[in-house]
């Protein structure tokens, strides 16, 4: 079959249930022929498999919207845009919620394709040109690079590693036309500010203002233009990432900045500012103090200033908050001072706490500017999601952020299955159709694993931070491999003894994308994640307002002060499944995204490493799924429209009166592939994509009849 003119045995075929026969490497060889001819799109029936090109491709202009405007997925190849335009046009026609969860492993191409997605919808709406509604997409669109300054960093999988989950929901009036949205974020990697392991970096903004900044701006802060200098930056010894230029992107940010109403040029100032003075931050040495008062004091005074300068608060304040602490003991309020690590250790906390508080106030002001000023025109609205999230995820030392990470994965894995199952079950239900169930993986076990309440990972990690005493990490992990020896997916040294790969400070989850071991090391204190009221007060007694309104909880005094805060991980867990719930009430779209190699490579298609995703993605139980019973299914008018032109009795048109249904079968019967279809409700379904190869044939055969006919028509009426 030549859909859209393409030959499948050069190109390979558009949609994977078209294949005749199903197995890993019939897929996997299909991809690859399509990435190696710059077809990095496939379809598994309105699944969409986007392998990463690596190169631009020049498919994303406005011809190739043009094309795609307005039309059903299978009229033209398979393409993001078709997707889009599905999610859109089910929005405004029938007025659907819809989402577009876009999944794949880290680097596979998730930013990207969202970005595409985001794109393509300012492309094909207000078409009038209103004022307000330009204004609303300019900031959808150009927020984007502002994010990605601020959450994006080089990892060793991605120079572009998004290190927050992002879903961004865009509310359009009832003609379809951008009016709103709001973008929720999800565990920021924070760890990342104080600690980049080889090869990795800080995230881009630091750089940006290092490289991008002009000297005036630099001197007023005290940083000079060498990101090797600082110990926050430094760290990964890879400042410099050739796919990135920092000061073209430090301009693209400012100039963004300055387009959306919310930041006003003080704020701007002053985040610049505080980027300045988390940057100071990490040169702060520290040492143990020669007089024998045993606290410890600064090595680096003139980070110290730079630091207390660019957060606006003393030095003296800044030493004292970092080298000791206000505890409450036996009803009394008592200083407490730090010996060398627990300075450390508090340096990072601040740093930490003041860039997560930094993001959020970003994202804040970006929601704040997305929506319309004027609201009663725009009351009645719908909405079209996009999820852009990190993407699974196994590095050489794996800490409490992959392990978030890789359980919002299974949450989304979990909700594919059930969704794509569920809908398919649900047509033929729908339909009146019989169908066989397919057997697949259901990863709700390794949900269950990290989730359930008591024996689940996050509970005991949970009730080990609540615990009174010496609990530490390896407590911690004694308490898991207790309650969960027996768990198939679990597993640590001291339960397999004979696995030397692990350490005794390690565990392992078989995820469904592969074997991930964990050090524990770590664990408790980020899932405590405790700020000390101290840090806070610090920050709240600012005189840059900006820093203030960051630290509203630290005018609290130490009575008031809430001892145990959920923590991080409880946090996490319930803003999963809330995302998870918003998911479930839209109707889907699913974007399978791949990684074809290892190197960034645009010429190279790892077969191991895409049969590898293939199967964890679960792709092959979905075509087998979708060809379960029929590969193919069309309502009758889109049936009738294509295929009329093969039988004489319905071209050019059907019988007067005749059901639709009864106009397929009669096209069906006059070419003899009735017995492999069955009527449904509002549509025919095709078993065989055999049978859809003949109906296309005959179709392409029959073409040049056609247009001999249409011309003469026209030379008649002329
Ligand atoms: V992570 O989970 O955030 O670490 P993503 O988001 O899946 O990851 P990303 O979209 O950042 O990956 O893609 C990685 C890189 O692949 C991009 O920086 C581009 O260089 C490249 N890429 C991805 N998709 C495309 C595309 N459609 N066209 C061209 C692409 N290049
Ligand atoms: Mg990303």
């Amino acid at each position: 079959m030549a859909l859209h003119g393409h030959d499948p045995k050069i190109y390979g075929v558009e949609d994977l249930v078209l294949l005749s026969t199903i197995d890993l490497n019939n897929v996997v060889d299909n991809l690859r022929i399509r990435f190696q001819k710059g077809r990095i799109y496939t379809y598994i029936g309105e699944v969409l498999i986007a392998v990463n090109p690596y190169r631009n491709l020049n498919i994303y202009e406005k011809d190739t919207v043009d094309k795609y405007k307005g039309r059903e997925i299978y009229e033209r190849s398979p393409h993001v845009f078709a997707i889009a335009d599905s999610a859109y046009r089910s929005m405004k026609r029938f007025g659907r919620d819809s989402c577009i969860v876009i999944s794949g492993e880290s680097g596979a191409g998730k930013t990207e394709t969202s970005k595409i997605i985001m794109r393509y919808l300012a492309a094909i709406t207000n078409v009038q040109q209103q004022g307000e509604i330009e204004r609303v997409k300019n900031v959808l669109l150009r927020s984007n690079c502002i994010l990605e300054a601020f959450g994006c960093a080089k990892t060793n999988r991605n120079d572009n590693s998004s290190r927050f989950g992002k879903y961004m929901h865009i509310n359009f009036d009832y003609e379809g036309d951008p009016i709103g949205g709001n973008i929720s974020n999800y565990l920021l990697e924070k760890s990342r500010v104080v600690r980049q392991q080889t090869g990795e970096r800080n995230f881009h903004v630091f750089y940006q203002l290092i490289n991008g900044a002009d000297d005036n701006l630099l001197r007023g802060f005290g940083l000079e233009k060498s990101a090797k200098k600082f110990y926050f930056l430094n760290q990964g010894n890879s400042e410099k990432v050739a796919s990135i230029n920092d000061s073209r992107d430090f301009a693209e940010v400012q100039s963004a900045l300055r387009s959306i109403s919310k930041f006003d040029r003080n704020d701007v100032e002053s985040m610049w500012s505080v980027i300045a003075g988390l940057i100071h931050l990490g040169n702060i040495k520290f040492r143990d103090s020669d007089n024998s008062s045993g606290a410890v004091s600064v090595s680096d005074k003139v980070a110290i200033q730079n630091a207390a300068k660019c957060l606006s608060v003393t030095p003296d304040e800044l030493v004292k908050s970092l080298t000791s602490q206000v505890v409450a003991a036996h009803g009394d309020i008592v200083k407490k001072q730090h010996d060398v690590n627990a300075a450390y250790y508090t340096r990072d906390a601040l740093a930490k706490a003041l860039y997560e508080r930094l993001f959020s106030w970003v994202v804040s002001q970006i929601n704040e500017s997305i929506n319309v000023q004027t609201s009663s025109k725009y009351s009645k609205s719908h909405v079209i999601g996009v999820l852009d999230i990190y993407g699974f995820e196994i590095f050489g030392s794996n800490s409490f952020e992959q392990l978030c990470i890789n359980y919002c994965n299974e949450k989304l894995q979990q909700l594919f299955i059930e969704l794509v199952l569920k809908q398919e079950q649900e047509e033929y239900e729908r339909e009146g159709i019989k169908w066989q169930k397919i057997e697949y993986f259901n990863n709700k076990v390794i949900c269950d694993l990290v989730e359930v309440p008591r024996t689940g990972i996050l509970s005991i990690l949970d009730e080990a931070c609540a615990s009174i005493g010496n609990v530490t990490d390896k407590v911690f992990l004694g308490e898991m491999d207790k309650k969960l020896k027996n768990h198939r997916h679990y597993t640590s040294r001291t339960l397999k003894q004979s696995d030397k790969s692990m350490g005794f400070e390690e565990f392992r989850i078989t995820h469904y994308a592969g074997d991930v071991t964990y050090s524990v090391l770590g664990f408790m204190d980020k899932n405590k994640d405790t700020l000390f009221q101290d840090l806070k007060r610090l920050l709240y007694n600012s005189k840059n307002r900006l820093i203030k309104s960051l630290f509203p909880d630290g005018s609290k005094s130490m009575s008031e002060v809430n001892r145990r805060p959920p923590t991080a991980g409880y946090l996490f867990k319930n803003s999963m499944s809330e995302l998870v719930k918003q998911l479930a009430q839209k109707e889907p779209h699913y974007i399978r995204c791949i990684k074809p190699n290892d190197e960034k490579n645009s010429s190279v298609f790892d077969k191991e490493r895409v049969e590898h995703q293939v199967l964890y993605l679960g792709l092959l139980e979905n075509v087998r799924v979708r060809r379960a019973g029929f590969a193919h299914r069309m309502p009758y008018d889109r049936f009738i429209n294509r295929y009329k032109l093969i039988c004489p009795t319905t071209w050019p048109n059907a019988r007067y009166r005749q059901a639709p249904n009864a106009t397929c079968t009669e096209i069906l019967r006059h070419v003899n592939l009735a017995n492999d279809c069955v009527e449904g409700k509002t549509k025919i379904f095709i078993r065989s994509p055999q049978t859809v190869f003949n109906l296309e044939e005959l179709r392409e055969q029959k073409l040049p009849e056609i247009v001999t006919f249409l011309q003469k028509m026209v030379r008649g009426v002329q």
